[in-house]
């Protein structure tokens, strides 16, 4: 039951700013790209999204770029001697056939250096993502204090 009234929640985007949104490119599926708002003193910000292939080739994703930031990376979080440290993903972020990769807190995610304008809630912007054989796709990044409510089934 619960469940059901979520998924209804998403398809009638009761909330402006939370509303779900998504996106196709030939095989590819992408949830709901978001960033979190950061204090206007903020150089950095991070993306996120979750990219699923229902296609029976794996794809990659080999970086993203912004017209709001100076730079875009793709970096992961590592825990390496006790600390928690991000670096960039060589090569790119691979999307096995028939599987899911998610950028959430935490992990993988869409780092944006430089940002030339702050993130504010609410505020929405253009985000191109370079796949390896599915092309280019522009998305609308959605900025929200926090993270989108449909990724709570997923949460550990
Ligand atoms: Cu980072």
């Amino acid at each position: 039951m619960r469940k059901t009234l979520l998924a209804l929640g998403a398809l009638l985007s009761f909330s402006g700013t939370l509303a779900a949104h998504d996106y196709n490119l030939g095989t590819l599926h992408i949830e709901h790209p978001w960033a979190l708002a950061v204090p206007a003193v903020s150089p950095n910000g991070a993306a996120y999204l979750v990219i699923h292939n229902k296609g029976s080739a794996g794809d990659k994703l080999l970086g993203a770029d912004t017209a709001r930031a100076g730079k875009t990376e793709i970096h992961e979080h590592l825990h390496k001697d006790g600390m928690m440290k991000m670096q960039q993903v060589p090569g790119g972020l691979e999307i096995p056939a028939g599987g899911e990769v998610r950028l959430e807190q935490g992990g993988y995610h869409l780092m944006m250096f430089g940002l030339k304008q702050p993130l504010n809630d609410g505020d929405k912007f253009p985000m191109t993502l370079h796949f390896q054989q599915a092309g280019d796709l522009e998305v609308e990044v959605h900025v929200q204090k926090q993270a989108p409510s449909g990724s709570a089934e997923h949460q550990h």
